[in-house]
């Protein structure tokens, strides 16, 4: 086990068994534009992690170890997409409304693409989501099974709606989760800390957070 230095305490790295989760860093929340705009978010707040997401992934790719990218999106003809979803918050766009990058949050459209600096490799594993949860209605449960691991690293948008979500998700599951703080990000600048302070809080109760740079000195 590697001893990565984290709060509330120190987490135990399991290395044959982690992979790391990079939810929803797609154009559609990060670019002006796209989905998160249009329910009225500042959408620069978020592009402000993707190098260290940039730095994370390769790091786990030059341990060689899993990868799994997330992508929050909707079928063409929106059959996937609860209305309740799509009315939500008066949006200026609806999803599968066209907009500057295509159809809102339509799968294989350029605004649901993962940005190109995060862009997935061959070989890495890329789950498509229909909610904020990235375990309701995909395989990534059955794909974590089959990759064998029990330790979860999680990056990525937004901290405490996909990201936390996902976190509750995989804790109920078993999993052990580690969030890097530099690597996730929030329209709300107040969420993000609330969130971090609220999976941290009683024992690590959702999991574990730490920088980027402790995890990257703990494994190297
Ligand atoms: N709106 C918001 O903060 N987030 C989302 O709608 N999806 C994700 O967090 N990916």
């Amino acid at each position: 086990m590697i001893t990565v230095p984290a709060a509330p305490f120190a987490y135990e790295l399991d290395p044959a068994r982690t992979a790391l989760v990079v939810i929803d860093m797609q154009r559609d929340f990060v670019e002006p534009g796209g989905f998160g705009e249009s329910l009225g978010n500042d959408v620069t707040r978020l592009q402000a992690i993707v190098p260290t997401v940039a730095d994370l992934l390769g790091l786990f790719r030059a341990k060689g170890w899993p990868i799994v990218h997330t992508r929050e999106n909707h079928a063409a003809d929106l059959s996937d997409c609860p209305p309740a979803k799509r009315d939500r918050g008066e949006p200026s766009l609806r999803i599968g409304d066209p907009g500057p990058m295509g159809r809102v949050l339509i799968r294989g459209e350029p605004g649901a693409e993962i940005v190109p600096e995060l862009a997935p490799l061959p070989g890495e594993h890329v789950i498509d989501k229909p909610g904020k949860g990235a375990f309701y209605a995909t395989p990534l449960g059955d794909l974590l099974k089959e990759l064998g691991v029990t330790h979860l690293v999680f990056a990525g948008v937004t901290t405490e709606v996909c990201v936390q979500t996902t976190m509750r998700e995989a804790n109920d599951r078993g999993y052990v989760n580690l969030l890097i703080e530099d690597a996730t990000e929030s329209y709300f600048a107040a969420f993000k800390e609330a969130t971090l302070a609220m999976i941290r809080a009683q024992g690590a109760i959702v999991g574990w957070s730490t920088p980027f740079a402790a995890l990257a000195d703990a494994v190297s």
